[in-house]
């Protein structure tokens, strides 16, 4: 009856694509990517959450002295959205592990946070699977803040609530929440470096890119699009679906206060993206775990096609 769990993994993958994982073995498979491949990955902690969870980041880097083009990924800052977080740890196990795929990072680094929002994420294994926000008690009246309309550009203009008790409750100021702190800070203090970012949720297929919170276009939003959609096209080649493409509030709906649009406007990363994996479950948010490798196969072909697009323009 134990036969089947003493089944050794393969030494190439010390993760589970086949199971969610908790933060605790999250921050785990990170510390060991680090002591097993030490001339190439770097876990930092950028920040901790409301309960006192530490948010790692792990940084990917070939070599170059600490100079090269940066890709910036997180994931999971809206709890209950596991396929993101193992979307995040996915592409890591692929540009560490997989030596087939050492290209990608040739002459891009890139710096991963596979769960931003690690108490809500905790909560939704022991209390609430379809929670969102994070674990802040600010509000006598209700827990919790949306991380994704905490960001201090057109904060709670539009598509966010002042209720502490929404699921889109903005905070009760821009930044409120030290998760949300933790990226500001990151990405200021790597602003230079930073050439593309992508947020990780669920569920769509959408590829979102800026703005959130008005129906204008960024000016460069046709070098934004053509990115997003040639991202599409290699996923779709792979199996993967269909995914919508434009603006987040042209094709789902307007909603200030998004770090997309925080790290476009504000930070200066002109390629900012959010990706709304496939969804999944009776929820949408609870793909089956025997579905990940099955969503998170196709998509790495989009992350490559983002990679191979600053390698060429930034490298
Ligand atoms: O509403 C959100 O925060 C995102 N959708 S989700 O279902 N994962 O909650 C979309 C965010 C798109 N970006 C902005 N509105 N800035
Ligand atoms: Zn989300």
């Amino acid at each position: 009856m134990t036969l089947v769990k003493s089944i050794p993994k393969t030494p190439e993958s010390r993760i589970s694509f086949t199971e969610y994982q908790r933060y605790d073995e999250v921050r785990q498979y990170l510390s060991q990517l680090a002591s097993s491949y030490p001339s190439t990955v770097t876990v930092q902690t950028i920040g901790q959450t409301y309960e006192g969870r530490p948010l790692d980041i792990i940084q990917i880097s070939s070599g170059g002295d600490g100079s090269r083009p940066v890709i910036l990924i997180d994931a999971g800052i809206h709890a209950r959205e596991w396929i993101a977080p193992a979307a995040a740890l996915y592409v890591i196990n692929q540009l560490v592990e997989n030596a087939a795929e050492s290209a990608l990072t040739d002459s891009v680094d890139w710096h991963i946070i596979p769960v931003l929002n690690p108490d809500g994420y905790e909560y939704t294994f022991t209390d609430e699977r379809m929670w969102r926000k994070t674990r802040s008690r600010a509000s006598i009246l209700c827990t919790g803040v949306d991380g994704n309309r905490n960001f201090d550009f057109h904060w709670n203009e539009v598509g966010a609530s002042s209720y502490p008790c929404s699921d889109t409750y903005a905070g009760s100021e821009a930044f409120s929440e030290s998760e949300t702190q933790a990226l500001r800070d990151y990405i200021l203090a790597n602003a230079n470096r930073i050439k593309l970012y992508l947020t990780f949720h669920s569920y769509g297929p959408y590829l979102l890119y800026p703005w959130g919170y008005t129906s204008e276009l960024p000016d460069d939003w046709e070098t934004l699009d053509a990115l997003a959609r040639q991202a599409d096209a290699a996923q779709q080649a792979a199996g993967g679906p269909s995914y919508a493409i434009g603006s987040s509030t042209n094709v789902l709906y307007a909603a200030a206060g998004g770090s997309d649009d925080w790290t476009k406007g504000v930070g200066g990363v002109a390629l900012s993206y959010t990706i709304e994996l496939p969804g999944g479950g009776n929820q949408g948010f609870n793909p089956p775990a025997s579905d990940i490798l099955n969503l998170v196969t196709p998509f790495f072909e989009a992350v490559r096609v983002f990679g191979q697009y600053v390698a060429d323009n930034y490298g």
